[in-house]
């Protein structure tokens, strides 16, 4: 066990192409300022580093679709980001951004220093090349027809239609997103860091050094390294990012995931003269506070570059989230699918801490999990109101009612005050273990337990009743509940920032500090507390409703976007047309055609004759259902073989924007053979 001094905390980097949501605040941003306010609180030394990663394609596509430079789209973000997370209390010591000139000189000069080790393979490969634009493409710089669903407009590594993932190689007739036209094949020169070379290191060090990582983080390593390293290219034909600094590298930049993580080092330095430290001493701890999209970057493939390097440490932790869902939905920037911070803090003034709350109560720490409105409410109005708000307020009401906000002395202890005691300080222990484990929803679970514990020893005190009969007896009695309030201002304070804050106003005392969670002489008799208001409010009906109706809005926006009709096609002559022979038709028998999901063979009535028609409709139809189904039918198609069937012919059906197929019919009942035209 590695005995640290400090502990050096990254925040995965949002890509400066939008605001951020929900999601990120739940994955990353929460969890990594809670663990590192509360080391500051137990006056440990830390650093929470964050910035944006303002390179990579998708930013230059965006920029190119609005018509603006990619810097002028990083600088709308990066403001936007940046203000975000301070609104929301995430405690940076340094968020920077990867434009930035320090930034850029390191990254350079990281790269340097793998090449001139000789750590890198150089290779030529072949890749799509733009020849009216010059340039060579990356993948989401060509469109196509997805080879899979046939849609249009699939990407060069993805089909967003059917979530295929693809090679750009793989479309059917791809085409420029800059210029239009068909790319060519050109060879191009890239530098590759060679991941199998150490997958050695890597199995020793996570595999057998670090059983302790999350079994979620842990598993995805594992799988990686079973599956086999290969090396990755680190270089791109961009013209934006961190320049190639090497001979022959003209027109390219380093990969933005070759660059990203080097930001950290780099806002480090920006923050500090004494970076080095943090960065190169062995005494330094350092977490990678991501989610489970950036496993791979940061448990494989930055430690290999640090590794490589020489110089660096390597990550102690990573202790990754997996993903948060919205009403039931993947949060989706393209299609409008999240809670904006942003929007939240417009509807929803002040209520940073119920958010971050919610947030936490409900993080996908080891699983993904779901953000519901009416969660949040509940939440709100069962927790934060009626256990945490309910206690605080009995207690200061109660204190200045009955002696005028002078917290009264302490008298002698019953057996059942030195029970609440033990459990306050038991409670203590249980919230730094899970916080240390980086259990942060446990912890907070067990931090609310400091309010639960009150609410119960004010309910079963009954100080209101006592008041008749024992007077002294309530002065002690108050005493403790003023000592669980501050209690809760301590043990809340990493998770709800605002709303300790606030109680320690009401309370009237500057500074509490970790090290007196748990005890019973935080608030000392005779201290005067100052007027107070409710820490929470309800939250109701008609708000949450706001909030859902919203959200169903964009739903049904997102599905008018969808059903947009398909554009015409392009004209053909009345000739061509001629040329078919549509005719009805009588569906006399239907069977599955085995093994396949969506055929069905069929024997037709044409009125000319009896003939077998292979229809893609099984998905759509019971086969027993149509049978007697009058039909359309293009008796005229070349015949073609279909699973070993020969089709002779074609049913016709309408195909609506979902892809729901209907058959085309007569509507009455017509002698089979009738012409259609
Ligand atoms: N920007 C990906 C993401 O936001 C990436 C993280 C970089 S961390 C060095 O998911
Ligand atoms: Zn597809």
């Amino acid at each position: 066990m590695n005995d640290f001094k400090r502990t050096l905390i990254t925040t995965a980097l949002p890509y400066a192409n939008g605001p951020v949501h929900i999601g990120h605040l739940a994955g990353v941003y929460v969890p990594a300022d809670i663990f590192a306010r509360y080391l500051r609180m137990k006056g440990e030394e830390v650093l929470l580093i964050g910035g944006s990663d303002e390179h990579g394609v998708p930013i230059t596509l965006k920029a190119k679709n609005e018509g603006i430079t990619p810097q002028d789209v990083v600088d709308r973000y990066h403001g936007i980001i940046k203000k975000s997370f301070e609104d929301f209390g995430i405690t940076f010591d340094v968020y920077s951004r990867t434009t930035s000139k320090t930034h850029q000189d390191h990254a350079s000069a990281f790269f340097k220093t793998l090449y001139d080790k000789g750590e890198f393979i150089e290779k030529t490969s072949e890749q799509f090349y733009d020849p009216k634009a010059h340039q060579f493409l990356a993948d989401r710089y060509i469109t196509g027809t997805c080879p899979h669903c046939k849609s249009e407009g699939a990407y060069g590594d993805q089909c967003e239609s059917c979530g295929t993932s693809l090679n750009a190689t793989d479309l059917i007739h791809p085409k420029s997103v800059i210029s239009g036209s068909k790319p060519e094949m050109r060879e191009t020169k890239h530098w590759y860091l060679p991941l199998d070379k150490y997958e050695p290191f890597l199995k020793e060090w996570i595999l057998e050094g670090h059983k302790e990582w999350k079994s979620n983080v842990y598993g995805q390593c594992k799988s990686w390294i079973d599956m086999g390293l290969q090396p990755r290219a680190v270089s791109r034909d961009l013209d934006w990012g961190v320049p190639v600094p090497v001979e022959g590298a003209e027109g390219k930049v380093l990969y933005v995931w070759f660059d990203a993580p080097i930001g950290y080092i780099s806002a480090t330095k920006e923050l500090t003269h004494d970076w080095e430290t943090w960065w190169k001493d062995d005494s330094t701890r350092m977490l990678h506070f991501i989610g489970k999209d950036n496993i791979v970057f940061h448990c494989i493939v930055f430690p290999t570059m640090l590794k490589a390097h020489g110089a660096y440490n390597l990550p102690e932790n990573v202790p990754a989230n997996e993903f948060l869902n919205l009403e039931g939905d993947k949060i989706s920037t393209s299609r409008n699918w999240a809670v904006w911070l942003h929007e939240y803090l417009e509807e929803f003034p002040g209520k940073q801490d119920v958010l971050r709350y919610v947030l936490t109560a409900n993080a996908p720490e080891t699983k993904d999990n779901d953000f519901t409105w009416k969660d949040f409410q509940a939440r709100n109005n069962n927790e934060l109101v009626a256990i945490y708000g309910n206690f605080v307020n009995r207690t200061l009401v109660l204190t200045h009612k009955y002696y005028q906000g002078e917290v009264p002395a302490l008298g002698e202890l019953t057996d059942y005050d030195q029970e609440i005691v033990q459990e306050l300080t038991a409670t203590k222990a249980k919230i730094e273990k899970a916080l240390d484990g980086f259990k942060i929803r446990e912890a907070l679970f067990e931090a609310m337990n400091i309010a639960r514990i009150g609410n119960k020893y004010i309910a079963d005190c009954e100080p209101w009743a006592v008041m008749k009969t024992d007077p002294e007896r309530v002065k002690t009695i108050m005493n403790i509940c003023m000592q669980i309030t501050a209690n809760c201002a301590i043990g809340l304070a990493p998770f709800l920032p605002f709303t300790s804050q606030k109680l320690q106003g009401f309370m009237n005392v500057e500074e509490l500090n970790w090290s007196s969670l748990g005890g019973i002489d935080l608030i000392p008799a005779g201290h005067s507390i100052n007027k107070s208001a409710l820490l929470f409010e309800k939250i109701e009906d008609e708000t949450i409703e706001a909030q859902i109706q919203k959200l169903l809005n964009t739903k049904e926006a997102n599905k008018a976007e969808s059903q947009k009709v398909e554009p015409a096609k392009a004209n053909c002559s009345f000739e061509d047309f001629m040329k078919m022979d549509i005719r009805t038709g009588t569906i006399l028998e239907a069977e599955k055609v085995a093994k396949t999901k969506k055929l069905l063979k069929l024997t037709v009535d044409t009125g000319l004759d009896k003939r077998t028609v292979v229809s893609g409709i099984a998905e759509f139809f019971e086969p027993e259902k149509i049978v007697g189904q009058q039909v359309s039918i293009l008796i005229n198609l070349e015949p073609r073989k279909i699973r070993g069937i020969e089709s002779q012919g074609m049913i016709l059906m309408a195909e609506d924007a979902d892809g729901k197929l209907m058959f085309i019919s007569p509507t009455e009942k017509t002698s089979n053979g009738s012409i259609v035209r």
